[in-house]
């Protein structure tokens, strides 16, 4: 009767760690600025919220389209994680914080599917799928990311 009793406590344990494992930061507006054809950078965007009870840190980004990806503060300046607590927002937009590939692999398009996958301190990894937007149109200054 103990060891039952001990199996289903250890049972709810692992249910309620996993539980909290499987609460992901929720992105939204995940978009790539199509770059200048003879640029090898490029610039993303997206918002991230936590809606999870614990403090969620991400350590870095990553793409298989590109040799390098960092976080940068306005000017280029690099961040080097963010560090969401719970209720947390955080938002990479146009003119501010905002998501650099370096090293384009191959040249991107306005239907090529750019995937970037998030780096978690806890170890889980997130992939996304930017929709790739074409900004020439909406204003002069294509190069201010
Ligand atoms: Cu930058």
């Amino acid at each position: 009767m103990v060891v039952k009793q001990g199996i289903f406590l250890l049972w709810m344990i692992m249910m309620m760690s996993s539980e909290l494992q499987a609460c992901e930061v929720t992105v939204q507006h995940a978009w790539l600025r199509l770059p200048p054809p003879v640029s090898d950078t490029a610039a993303a965007y997206m918002q991230l919220n936590n809606h999870c009870q614990t403090t969620k840190q991400l350590k870095s980004i990553s793409s298989p389209q590109a040799s390098m990806v960092m976080m940068h503060h306005v000017k280029m300046k690099m961040m080097q994680s963010l560090v969401l607590k719970p209720q947390d927002g955080f938002t990479f937009q146009p003119k501010a914080n905002h998501v650099m590939l370096m090293g384009l692999k191959a040249p991107i398009h306005k239907d090529t599917k750019v995937t970037l996958i998030l780096h978690w301190q806890d170890g889980h990894q997130q992939t996304l799928q930017l929709e790739v937007k074409d900004m020439r149109g909406e204003s002069m200054q294509g190069m201010n990311m």
